[in-house]
């Protein structure tokens, strides 16, 4: 069986890629969670995932003795492992564009991630509003996005064709242009609305909601007792 380290499904963006695979695909997984402390300084966290792995963050699966981190060569093993699902899409041009788009992802949009940490449970459009107004490359990080979504081949459909890693890869974008409300157009919101009806993103949400757990050094933008 599968066992994939995740941490919290309200904050851990890297966490939700491969689960999002490993669910929507319905690959058989055992998830172990390993929550992030209240401070950072408590530490306990990072213990429980040097015993884990080296490189002491999360995602980390591991089948039988085979060990991936890293939620993009997490999701290629599983894309080799199960070549009878379209983990990338079958189409090699859709495959070369999802491969693309995922690492642009991967590797890219500072900004974003910087300003708006993904935190599904929060409502904070009116941080958005300031961020928006504030910042030109935060700005300049969504046009990209919304170049490439408005690019997928049917509006009423996900990035490359059906589900793929490369809509695992942006659903944590989805949940922080929800958090933060920031302005994008229809056909963006339409992507969205997509994301947000698909089973898999739906049970992630769900646990997220439910979590409870509070960590400081996440909450840039608003304090416990909100
Ligand atoms: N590039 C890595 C990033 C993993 C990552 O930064 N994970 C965060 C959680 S979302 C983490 O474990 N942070 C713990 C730390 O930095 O102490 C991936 O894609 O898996």
């Amino acid at each position: 069986m599968l066992e994939l380290y995740i941490a919290n499904k309200n904050y851990s963006s890297w966490s939700m890629r491969p689960w999002l695979v490993l669910k929507a695909f319905e690959i058989p997984f055992q998830e172990h969670m390993i929550y992030f402390d209240r401070e950072r300084s408590i530490g306990a966290f990072k213990q429980k995932l040097l015993s884990i792995s080296d490189n002491a963050k999360v995602p980390i699966l591991y089948d039988q003795e085979v060990k991936v981190w890293d939620s993009l060569a997490i999701c290629e093993y599983l894309a080799e492992q199960y070549p009878e699902y379209a983990l990338w899409p079958k189409d090699k041009a859709q495959r070369a564009r999802a491969r693309s788009i995922s690492a642009e992802m991967h590797s890219g949009f500072t900004q974003l991630r910087t300003l708006c940490g993904m935190n599904i449970r929060a409502h904070l459009a009116e941080v958005g509003q300031r961020l928006w107004a504030e910042n030109s490359e935060l700005r300049q990080d969504v046009a990209r996005i919304e170049q490439i979504w408005a690019e997928r081949p049917d509006l009423d459909g996900f990035l490359c064709g059906a589900f793929s890693i490369a809509d695992a890869f942006y659903a944590p974008v989805v949940m922080r242009f929800k958090t933060y409300a920031l302005p994008v157009s229809a056909s963006s919101q339409r992507y969205m609305q997509s994301m947000l009806q698909h089973p898999a993103v739906q049970a992630w949400v769900e646990a997220a909601m439910v979590e409870g757990r509070w960590v400081n050094y996440l909450e840039a933008y608003q304090t416990e007792a909100e």
